[in-house]
Formats: structure tokens, sequence, C-alpha cells
């Protein structure tokens, strides 16, 4: 066995024996409770609504690709930049992306944002996950390169840029130009992106929100028990994309 099983098999047995309410998540909690030092911690930031096989492909690259022993979801609160929107409610949020990634023992679903007040910030949660971690955690904010050219707008950016890696996805032949003029307009503001590849997944909430409220397939953009869950809630239905 793996030290990287070997982690994962303790961690399931720790979650086995309680479940307390979660400082993070459950298997992060477990994971730093035996003692597992020097983690690799990636956070898949996003609003979920709803999750979908573009955000799974995203993580599980990048949890292959920068070597990441668990990849925590973390379903924004109050999106800082959806303010306004209408945005589906956090708990069924939440609910959606913790049965999306139950499966798969290196994902973990956190309701830190789910449960703090006000606007959600990432630089808030990098800030809260680092005072709930061993300081020899090393994180990693993944994300879509898409949102890279927004990153100097974001809330504490220069703070925000010492705090954690960032891993970029885009897909194969992306032109990172973008990316590099805006970096280079923002002197100072040095943020570390590390690109990575995900095969092309031309899928987005917006549109499974779309065919939803106009009775369209969701069918395999993402998995069937977030269809289930969808249907069952009754949610996009009444077309406020
Ligand atoms: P979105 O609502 O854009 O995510 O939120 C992305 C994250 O950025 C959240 O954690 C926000 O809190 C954070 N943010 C944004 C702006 C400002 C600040 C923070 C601040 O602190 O000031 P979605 O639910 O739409 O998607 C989640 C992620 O998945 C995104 O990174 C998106 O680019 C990516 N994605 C895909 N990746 C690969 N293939 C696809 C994808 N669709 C979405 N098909």
């Amino acid at each position: 066995m793996s030290a990287a099983e070997e982690l994962k098999a303790d961690v399931e047995d720790a979650i086995a024996d309680d479940e307390p309410a979660a400082a993070i998540s459950p298997r992060i909690d477990a994971a730093v409770a035996s003692g597992a030092k020097d983690l690799r911690i990636g956070l898949m930031g996003g609003t979920f609504d709803p999750i979908h096989y573009g955000h799974l492909i995203a993580a599980e690259q990048a949890r292959e690709q920068f070597d990441l022993d668990f990849v925590i979801f973390l379903p924004a609160g109050n999106p800082s930049f959806k303010q306004d929107k209408k945005v589906s409610d956090g708990e069924d949020r939440y609910e959606m992306a913790r049965i999306a990634t139950q499966d798969n023992r290196a994902f973990d679903v956190s309701r830190i944002e789910i449960d703090r007040e006000g606007v959600t910030y990432t630089y808030d949660t990098i800030c809260e996950l680092r005072d709930k971690l061993p300081g020899t955690t090393e994180v990693y904010f993944i994300t879509g390169a898409d949102a890279i050219v927004s990153l100097p707008k974001w809330y504490k950016a220069d703070e925000l840029a010492k705090i954690a890696h960032f891993a970029a996805c885009t897909r194969p032949g992306y032109d990172y130009t973008q990316f590099k003029e805006a970096q280079d307009a923002d002197i100072g503001l040095q943020f570390e992106v590390e690109f990575f590849d995900v095969p092309a997944l031309a899928i987005s909430s917006t549109d499974l929100r779309k065919r939803v409220s106009e009775g369209k397939s969701i069918a395999y953009m993402t998995p069937p028990q977030v269809i289930r869950f969808i249907a069952k809630r009754g949610l996009y239905m009444d077309g406020e994309i």
C-alpha cells in the first residue's frame, strides 16, 4: 500500500469511528487528527449551481498533476461576484457537491464558506483553512484559466498571492498570453500560477440551469445522483438563469 493509500485508509477508519461537526471537512479533519504531515491540499472553489463533470474532471486532473492528497470542494456561501444574481440556496449547492464527490476518497466538501456570514471571499477562506491546518500544508487553489485573468481584482489580491499556489485548468493548446499580459500589467501582484490541461469539456452550470428550465436532458453532464436531487428539489424550474 502506498503512503497516500495508507493515509486514506486511516482517514476512512477515523470517519467511521465518530462524526463530530467538521472543522474543515470530515476527511481533512481525520487526516489532521491522525497526525498526517506535509499534506498537499487542493481547494476547488465555486458556486456549484449546479456542480457538473467539468468541475469534477478539473479537480481530479489537478489532484493527479500536483500530487494532492485531497481536494476540498468549497461551495461559496454568498459569492462576491454574484451579488446581483440569483443563486440557489447554499444547502442545496452543498448537498449536490457532497453527493457528486462522495465516491472519490480524495475528494471532500467543506461547509466553511456556506456557514460563514457575509460575502464570501477566497482570501478569508484560505486564512481560515491555514489556521486549522498544520503549517507544513501546501495549498493549491484550483480554478479555470479564464478566472485567472481576474485574480488581481479579487479581495485582498496582494495578500492572497502570498498564501496559496494557483492551479489553472485549461484546454490543450490554450494561449497563456492573456494571463501573462494581465500579470505584467499588475507589477507587484505576483500570483504563482501553474497551468494544467483538462480535456475540453464545454459544460457550464448556466447551460445546465437553462436546460432544466426548458425541460431538456442534462444526462451525462453531471452525476446521476445530482440529476435526481435537482428533480426532487425542483431546482432551476423557474427559468431564472
Ligand atoms: P465561480 O462561481 O466562477 O465557479 O467561482 C470560482 C471561485 O472563485 C469561487 O471559489 C469564488 O469564491 C472565487 N472568487 C471569484 C471571484 C472573486 C473572489 C473569489 C474573491 O475572493 O474576491 P463555478 O461554480 O462557475 O465553477 C467552479 C470552478 O470550475 C471555476 O474555477 C471554473 O472556472 C471551473 N469550471 C470548469 N473547469 C473546467 N471545465 C469546465 C468548467 N466549468 C467551470 N467545463
